[in-house]
């Protein structure tokens, strides 16, 4: 369970950051998953040139994780970051996408945005998407911790994010081994990495309401025998059962409610 003061901040602020929740050996793990990620992944970065997010080639980027190592899997899985993604947008949550981004020296911003833009249309009124980003290195302003914008959960339209943004900005910082929640209509960029030999990696495990189709399409992407070896509720999590969306039986007692 996250603590009450995280939880308010992350109701009144957008975000939250836990603190050092994996042990030296889980975060020797995860890193060493990110490695093999990295190998398949510049592959994919050669084969498919025109899929650049950023300004460089200073950004390592790692797509599709839980395809590569059952770490991934079990980080998702994991009940702390399974009750911080339930805290920001309520029970119902599919696993959307899982990646990572590595900044290295002289990385630059990409673009400012919000990760529920990229998946429903305007107005935000309600958190429907989050991402628990875990922080495989200590993250800071000097090695291009993601940036957020103060404020901008509370966003409604595209037109209300105002023009000097990227100036008001502010880096999060956590030590390594840590993950900090950012719900979806939080507007935030990756940061520059101006240090000379710093790393700063970080995954990015995105979680949305189960109205709102994923991002990836797991049945696809995911090699049968990762699939198989799933239990149940990960299976569930990552909408790979036979029924999506059915909740009829809450439904119809809501209904009998109002009638
Ligand atoms: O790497 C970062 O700090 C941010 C990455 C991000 O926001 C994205 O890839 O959508």
């Amino acid at each position: 369970m996250i603590q009450e003061n995280a939880r308010t901040q992350l109701r009144e602020e957008g975000f939250c950051v836990l603190p050092a929740v994996l042990s030296k050996e889980e975060l020797a793990r995860a890193r060493a998953g990110l490695d093999r990620a990295v190998e398949i992944s510049q592959h994919f970065e050669r084969s498919n040139p025109n899929h650049k997010l950023d300004p460089n080639e200073a950004n390592i980027r790692a797509a599709n994780l839980p395809a590569v190592d059952p770490v991934f899997i079990e980080l998702l899985m994991r009940a702390d970051a399974l009750d911080a993604a339930r805290e920001a947008i309520g029970p119902h949550i599919l696993i959307s996408n899982f990646t990572a981004n590595i900044a290295l020296p002289g990385s630059g911003s990409m673009k400012l945005h919000s990760d529920q833009a990229l998946v429903v249309p305007p107005p935000w009124p309600h958190p429907w998407a989050v991402n628990i980003i875990w922080c495989l290195d200590d993250v800071n302003e000097a090695n291009g911790a993601t940036r957020y914008l103060p404020g901008s959960h509370r966003i409604q339209s595209l037109d209300d994010v105002p023009a000097d943004a990227l100036d008001r900005t502010v880096a999060f910082e956590a030590p390594a081994g840590s993950f900090i929640v950012m719900e979806g209509r939080l507007w935030h960029t990756s940061g520059m990495n101006v240090t000379a030999n710093q790393r700063r990696r970080m995954l990015f495990a995105y979680y949305s309401s189960d109205f709102i189709r994923p991002q990836m399409n797991w049945a696809m992407s995911l090699p049968g025998e990762v699939q198989s070896a799933m239990d149940d509720e990960t299976r569930e999590l990552f909408g790979l059962n036979a029924t999506g969306n059915v909740r009829m039986g809450s439904a119809l007692t809501n209904l009998a409610a109002t009638t």
